[in-house]
């Protein structure tokens, strides 16, 4: 009588082992992305994405640890987006503004946040509103590391970020 359970029991644990492979085989998912995602002396983490409502640009947000030389972000892409700028926001006379830069300088070891305030990542055209706890593609590149994927989690769309806010 106790066979087919031993059987039944190996085979979930086999499927589940092979699900487990899987996800550590293949390009960055969820649980990689709490782990840092490492390039060469970068390692990206706590990717965060936030869509206020349809057709408004989306907000993301990153950690870059940098265990050695300075480098810089450069660019950004995503498949499911027009277009991808890499912003800063200033105060100008008490007000919020944003700005389109070139780069983001990524210093020496240490740590660089981008966040809510500061150097942030925008994307445009985003035509289908992921669901907050999805994950988005996301491409940066940087001088010397290079190209480097990752997945942004969707926060919940209530918590946004605004140009003209602090928020
Ligand atoms: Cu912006």
């Amino acid at each position: 009588m106790k066979k087919p359970y031993i059987a039944l029991f190996a085979a979930l644990a086999l499927s589940t082992a092979g699900v487990y492979f899987t996800m550590q085989s293949t390009h960055h998912d969820a649980r990689a992305m709490d782990m840092g995602v490492k390039a060469g002396t970068l390692t990206l983490a706590g990717a965060t994405a936030r869509f206020i409502i349809a057709n408004r640009p989306g907000t993301v947000f990153l950690t870059i640890e940098n265990a050695g030389d300075a480098d810089k972000l450069i660019a950004a892409a995503s498949s499911i987006a027009d277009k991808v700028e890499l912003h800063s926001h200033t105060m100008d006379n008490g007000v919020m503004k944003m700005r389109h830069v070139e780069s983001i300088d990524v210093a020496a070891n240490a740590t660089t946040e981008l966040k809510s305030g500061g150097f942030h990542i925008m994307m445009f055209g985003v035509k289908e509103l992921p669901a907050s706890g999805t994950m988005i593609p996301l491409t940066l590149t940087f001088k010397k590391a290079g190209k480097v994927n990752i997945e942004a989690m969707v926060g919940e769309p209530g918590a946004s970020h605004s140009h003209s806010t602090t928020n």
